[in-house]
């Protein structure tokens, strides 16, 4: 027996209580336990798996290489994993999760279809105190928020929805049963990712399918297919050097582009470099050359590129004009990746509602209906989205030190220390929360980096007997200043999106995540930490001392 298991048996009540067992909670899991700790995680649903468990809708799968959309952490299991497709399908990497979680002997950590309800830093006991929606209650000395940022779905409140008769869903919250829509009318409300994932799916077995349409996103065909034995091979070889190189990289994600900008090259290589990644494909498509995200003209060049495809692939000029996104800049809201979206628009069976040329204005017991029609339907699928980055962890009654609610001090919007606690939550951890890079590339990156920060942290904490942590608000409300200034100066403020709470009636519009790079936080986070934790406060505990 262990350190860890002899201190389990003899205290019940874990260290560190650790919240979502989806990526981010797994990890959280393993790496606190393989320091030494005793964790407990809580999970609301009956797996792991977080976004993956839940969304489980058809078409749903990852838009970033699977190769690379995955756990680093241990080589033999980069190694040993064969993903099948080189985008993966959700069902695969459900698997590869609960593989991760079996491997690592997780499971029996979490306990499973229970939802933290409420967690307060008691300042006496110097505890986190958390109660479940089942009416029990657990305490530890460190809270590790690994509720995801994608994971509380939106539903916008159209009048008359409770009065729909036939069947609702949200790609957020999809059911375990296989759902049958063959031979139905089905609406489909939103066009983000999620919307162009599912929809060229329910086109090929819906009677009808209605796509009620409100702002056009750009999308690029991902052309994904088995992982050939080569490109998994060239990922393979040179993993642990690979995942290295990765990290450095401003979205954690490796794109193979020309490397030159677009004022370097003559407009008809312009034309085939831009061609050349379309027939690539994925969401590298916007790193075709270095300048797209930086200069105005060279983003011009690279949406009018796409909005010619779509008018191209669309065969009526209407429909294509309606699905041309044209009142803001190419990467200003996530860039979609697809399977045949714009060619479904082809299908007859298909129509688009422009909602913003007719807002819908009520749904009846049987239909959607805009300002100007009825649009009879036997289900609605709400692809609408998420309260994204603050939602799960707000959906938590989170009470700190003196009682304060983290819920009044983001009322004007989320404030952390970059991205990793709040300042007046003492021992209180975010894993890939607001205030960081978290969902702006690849998560999986991201959510490795948080928690190899928070164990090393905690570990530091433990060589200098103390026992808190805390950020300082001087520190904060800098490091608030820096992300918020990060943020004016990109393009994600020149469209409406879930990136500036905007998608959510009454959220505070502010950007919710660090644009600076996945590179750039990870150096100013490893400086922190290499500096002694500046911007953190630490205390000996008399009372937690006594518990050692
Ligand atoms: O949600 P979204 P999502 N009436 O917020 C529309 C990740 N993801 O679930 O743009 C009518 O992007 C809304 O319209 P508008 C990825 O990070 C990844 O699709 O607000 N329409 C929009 O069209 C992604 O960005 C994958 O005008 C309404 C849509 O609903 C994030 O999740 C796959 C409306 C919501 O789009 C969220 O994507 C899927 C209303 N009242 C998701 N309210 C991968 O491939 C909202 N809309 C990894």
């Amino acid at each position: 027996m262990n350190y860890t298991d002899s201190l389990k048996d003899i205290r019940p009540e874990p260290d560190a209580i650790i919240v979502g067992a989806g990526f981010g909670g797994l990890y959280a899991l393993h790496r606190l336990k393989q320091i030494g700790l005793s964790v407990e995680g809580f999970e609301a649903g009956a797996g792991v798996g977080g976004t993956w468990y839940w969304n489980r809708y058809p078409g749903a799968r990852c838009d970033i290489e699977s190769m690379q959309y995955s756990y680093s952490f241990s080589d033999k299991l980069q190694q040993e994993w064969k993903w099948q497709e080189k985008y993966a399908p959700q069902a695969e990497i459900l698997r590869y999760i609960e593989h991760v979680a079996e491997r690592f002997d997780l499971l029996k950590l979490i306990q499973f279809n229970t939802r933290i309800v409420s967690a307060s830093f008691d300042d006496n006991l110097e505890r986190w105190i958390v109660t479940t929606d089942r009416g029990e209650s657990k305490s530890a000395r460190y809270l590790i928020l690994a509720t995801g940022p994608l994971s509380t779905a939106n539903t916008p409140a159209i009048r008359g929805l409770d009065r729909f008769s036939g069947r609702i869903f949200h790609t957020g919250a999809w059911p375990h049963e296989p759902v049958d829509f063959i031979g139905r009318s089905v609406g489909v409300i939103g066009t983000g990712s999620s919307g162009i994932q599912i929809i060229p799916e329910l086109a090929q077995v819906a009677k009808d399918l209605i796509v009620f349409q409100r702002t056009p996103n750009f999308s690029i065909p991902s052309r994904n297919g088995p992982l050939t034995p080569a490109r998994e091979r060239m990922f393979k070889e040179r993993y642990k050097v690979f995942r290295e190189e990765i990290k450095r990289l401003p979205s954690g994600i490796f794109f193979e582009t020309t490397g030159k900008s677009t004022e370097e090259v003559s407009p008809e290589e312009r034309q085939s470099g831009f061609e050349e990644a379309w027939a690539k494909g994925g969401v590298g498509f916007v790193r075709t050359f270095t300048d797209i995200i930086l200069n105005p003209e060279a983003n011009t060049s690279a949406s009018d590129f796409i909005r010619a495809k779509i008018a191209e692939i669309v065969e009526n000029p209407t429909v294509a004009s309606a699905l041309q996104p044209k009142t803001y800049p190419l990467g200003a809201k996530r860039i979609c990746v697809d399977t045949g979206y714009y060619e479904t628009f082809n299908k007859s069976n298909v129509s688009l509602i422009d909602v913003s040329k007719t807002p819908i204005t009520h749904i009846t017991s049987k239909a959607v209906s805009t300002v100007d029609a009825d649009y009879p339907l036997d289900d609605i699928v709400f692809a609408t989205g998420f309260d994204a980055l603050t939602g799960a962890i707000l959906a938590i009654d989170i009470k700190g030190s003196a009682g304060r609610s983290l819920k009044d001090k983001w009322k004007e919007g989320p404030s952390t220390y970059l991205g990793l606690m709040a300042a007046g939550f003492p021992n209180m951890f975010m894993v890939a929360g607001p205030g960081s890079p978290s969902i702006l590339g690849n998560v999986v990156v991201s959510i490795e980096q948080h928690v190899d920060w928070i164990s090393a942290c905690l570990e530091y904490m433990h060589n200098h007997d103390v026992d808190v942590i805390d950020a300082k608000p001087d520190a904060e409300a800098q490091w608030d200043a820096h992300v918020n200034e990060v943020a004016q100066s990109s393009l994600f403020q020149q469209a409406d999106s879930w990136y500036l709470g905007s998608n959510i009636p009454g959220k505070p519009r502010k950007f919710l995540a660090y644009a600076g790079g996945y590179g750039v936080y990870r150096d100013k986070c490893a400086e922190i930490a290499s500096s002694g934790y500046e911007g953190f406060i630490f205390r000996k505990s008399p009372v937690l001392a006594a518990s050692n």
